[in-house]
């Protein structure tokens, strides 16, 4: 419809800006994965006009925040389908401008969740002009939606309380599952490492990036801050790889060499669902 093309410069004219705390959230959601949903059954729970791509922005107000999310990915159809029925409508609830990029790793090397992750910052900033990035696992579904999904003075660490951890941090400096950084943020550390294939580590390094860079994390409370993750097998070509250790110990003369200034990748397709914009890509992965 006509409605739905209709671009914001228009808007900004005559629209105020949304108030820092919205007015519809509803604090602690119902989250469960028995039912397996259908793209349909997602679609319906999203009740406002998205643009393709699951790109988003408030019609009742300016929105503060532009935001990015970046969802590292291969095979988990099923998992994408959970996170994004709750995450649209929560993150329309929170009035926020924002798109969701799904990083497709093509073929079936070994996995790069940081890499992937740095990819989905160039690529999204390729669509718009995104002032906040959240990094996202796609099997972590917020249980909260006071948990905000914009960025603040210091990178944040949104999952503090995930079920498989018994609702607790599993230890004090863990930057893994979901977080945000401001685009300047992000741009300070260079980004998460390309180096660590395979699982463990790549948020370690991530942690240590920010430390070294004089800045410290933020973190929502242990009720705001809760996730479900979905249960899974263990990941094909994702083993906990023995290298990713020692690298931690090497952070400090790495971090500059290696990051968002380094990055070299191939896009092989992109896709713009209605609920979200996929890209494949080709990150050179060893066999
Ligand atoms: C840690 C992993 C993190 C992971 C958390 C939670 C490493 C580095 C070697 C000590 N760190 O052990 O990447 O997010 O567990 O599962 O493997």
């Amino acid at each position: 419809s006509e409605e739905k093309t209709a671009k914001p410069v228009h808007r900004s004219t005559t629209l105020g800006p949304c108030p820092d705390t919205p007015p519809n959230l509803v604090g602690p959601l119902r989250v469960e994965f028995h039912l397996s949903h259908t793209w349909n059954t997602v679609r319906k729970e999203v009740t406002v006009p998205l643009q393709d791509g699951g790109r988003y922005m408030p019609r009742e107000c300016l929105s503060e925040h532009k935001v990015a999310i970046i969802i590292p990915y291969r095979n988990r159809h099923e998992h994408l389908k959970h996170l994004l029925f709750y995450l649209h409508p929560m993150l329309v609830r929170q009035q926020l401008d924002y798109g969701i990029y799904v990083i497709n790793q093509d073929g079936e090397g070994v996995f790069n969740r940081a890499k992937l992750m740095n990819v989905g910052f160039a690529e999204a900033l390729k669509d718009y002009d995104y002032e906040c990035f959240v990094f996202s696992d796609v099997d972590l579904v917020p249980m909260d939606d006071r948990n905000f999904y914009r960025c603040f003075e210091s990178p944040r660490h949104l999952s503090v309380a995930i079920d498989k951890f018994n609702f607790q941090l599993p230890y004090n400096t863990y930057f893994g599952g979901v977080s945000a950084m401001s685009k300047q943020q992000f741009l300070t550390v260079n980004g998460f490492p390309n180096a660590y294939w395979g699982w463990g580590g790549e948020d370690d390094d991530m942690y240590k990036r920010i430390i070294f860079h004089g800045m410290s994390i933020s973190r929502p409370d242990h009720i705001t801050g809760k996730y479900r993750m979905i249960k899974h097998e263990r990941d094909k070509h994702n083993e906990a790889n023995p290298k990713n250790p020692d690298k931690l110990f090497h952070t400090r003369e790495t971090m500059d060499k290696d990051g968002i200034n380094t990055l070299n990748y191939t896009v092989k397709e992109i896709v713009k669902d209605r609920l979200y914009t996929f890209i494949n890509v080709d990150i050179k992965a060893p066999i």
